[in-house]
């Protein structure tokens, strides 16, 4: 398998976590790619140009993350992170809300980097309440350990967090979550994954 990859991308990291947590790792190239310059090779596997894009061994290209995770749960033999029966669509749910979370964030980001101007400080202001809104969730019902993937997907976002908005803590407003956090920060999934120094 060949993945479109990019160190910095926290739905990257939800894929590098999974192929992790299903004993994968070893079987996936990772091809580094700048999806903004929009190669041809990350095209061809996905019009979007946007990374994480999985190659199978087939040639198939799979794309979102989403999906990716789900496909990565299919092969390997290790415990699934995509539950079966009632626990599913809470689990997906979960993934929904962490994804939204990086979504904003991502968006904020690239926001903040340009000029700005009314239209873009209100498009970041909303990025960010989208954000904390989501948060405020989360520290509701924080989930537990990192067994299915809408767990994966929370401590990859909180993860973006960290490291593109430092400067704005999340932990004190949110015990419940930050606890949960530091309880699978020693997991390979998530030390293996971590983005590069900010
Ligand atoms: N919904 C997508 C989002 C992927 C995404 O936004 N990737 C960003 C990097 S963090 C990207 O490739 N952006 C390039 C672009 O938007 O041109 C997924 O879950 O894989």
């Amino acid at each position: 398998m060949k993945l479109f990859y990019s160190p910095s991308s926290p739905f990257v990291r939800k894929v590098m976590a999974c192929l992790i947590l299903r004993g994968l790792e070893g079987q996936v190239e990772l091809v580094s790619t700048n999806a903004h310059a929009s190669p041809g090779a990350l095209l061809a596997a996905n019009p979007l140009s946007k990374v994480p894009a999985l190659l199978t061994e087939d040639g198939a290209a799979i794309y979102d993350s989403p999906v990716i995770c789900e496909y990565l749960d299919g092969i390997g033999s290790a415990a699934p992170l995509f539950p079966a029966g009632p626990a599913r669509i809470p689990a997906l749910v979960t993934q929904a809300l962490a994804d939204g979370l990086m979504d904003a964030a991502v968006a904020r980001r690239m926001s903040d980097q340009l000029p700005q101007d009314e239209g873009r400080i209100a498009f970041s202001a909303r990025q960010k309440a989208a954000v904390e809104r989501g948060l405020a969730v989360l520290e509701q019902a924080p989930p537990q350990g990192l067994a299915d993937i809408g767990a994966v997907a929370v401590a990859c976002a909180l993860g973006y967090l960290d490291f593109r908005f430092a400067q704005e803590p999340w932990r004190e407003a949110h015990p419940k979550l930050a606890a949960w956090l530091a309880s699978v920060a020693e997991s390979p999934a998530i030390t293996r994954t971590a983005p590069p120094a900010a």
